[in-house]
């Protein structure tokens, strides 16, 4: 098939100093973002976190496939099944599963196998993989660079729903395959995490880490 082109829109030109002033802020804004592992009951607008997906969806993907899917899960007794089989997952990798060198690096967070905002954060947002796609004839429809386009994916939502002023936590318990017989998504589609959403609760705490120097992750030639 031929390329069809239009013109490119919605690229005004900006003004250098215009330029450093917006990434500055975006950059300092986006720099406050934390992970976040107490949630408040606090309810969220559905039409927000919807409005932050589609921001998500606008993200580029291999060959335009759109890799994705995306299932919001509010309903409590979802979530509680969500958050017990997780934990009986997170037992098994704290208790026996996880090499010292890796509950080692997990020390200075103080996670453990206790996943209560699973349940107590309004939102969960369930990220599948489409390892592959279905044609409008029913035919299988590869996918491309599908974890790299997710990951992409997923980077906008985090930001969206931090602009939107929503806490958020990345989860993901292993192996996760339980996520698609709970929400009922067929096998061609593989979880790829547990975004948390909601607000934070009141007096949360985060763990006291830093990020690394600029210079010693971004270099010149
Ligand atoms: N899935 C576990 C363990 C865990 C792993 C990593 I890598 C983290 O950055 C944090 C936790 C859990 O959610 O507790």
């Amino acid at each position: 098939m031929p390329p069809q082109l239009v013109p490119l829109t919605g690229f005004p030109p900006l003004e250098d100093d215009e330029m450093r002033q917006r990434a500055t802020r975006f950059r300092d804004h986006v720099s406050r973002r934390r992970s976040v592992r107490q949630f408040s009951n606090r309810p969220v607008p559905r039409e927000v976190i919807e409005t932050c997906l589609g921001a998500a969806v606008s993200a580029p993907s291999g060959a335009n496939r759109q890799p994705w899917h995306f299932v919001m899960v509010t309903d409590p007794e979802t979530k509680k099944r969500i958050r017990l089989e997780a934990e009986t997952e997170e037992r098994a990798f704290y208790h026996e599963r996880a090499p010292d060198d890796w509950l080692e690096a997990l020390a200075p967070l103080g996670t453990d196998e206790h996943k209560p905002f699973l349940e107590e954060a309004p939102c969960l947002i369930v990220i599948f993989a489409q390892l592959y796609g279905i044609d409008g004839e029913g035919r299988k429809l590869k996918h491309y660079y599908v974890h790299e386009s997710v990951g992409i994916a997923t980077g906008v939502l985090i930001t969206a729903l931090h602009q939107a002023g929503l806490a958020s936590l990345t989860h993901t318990p292993s192996p996760m395959r339980f996520l698609n017989e709970i929400l009922d998504r067929p096998s061609s589609e593989r979880p790829f995490l547990i975004l948390v959403v909601g607000h934070p609760a009141e007096g949360a705490q985060v763990p006291d880490i830093t990020r690394k120097p600029f210079d010693s992750v971004v270099t010149h030639r």
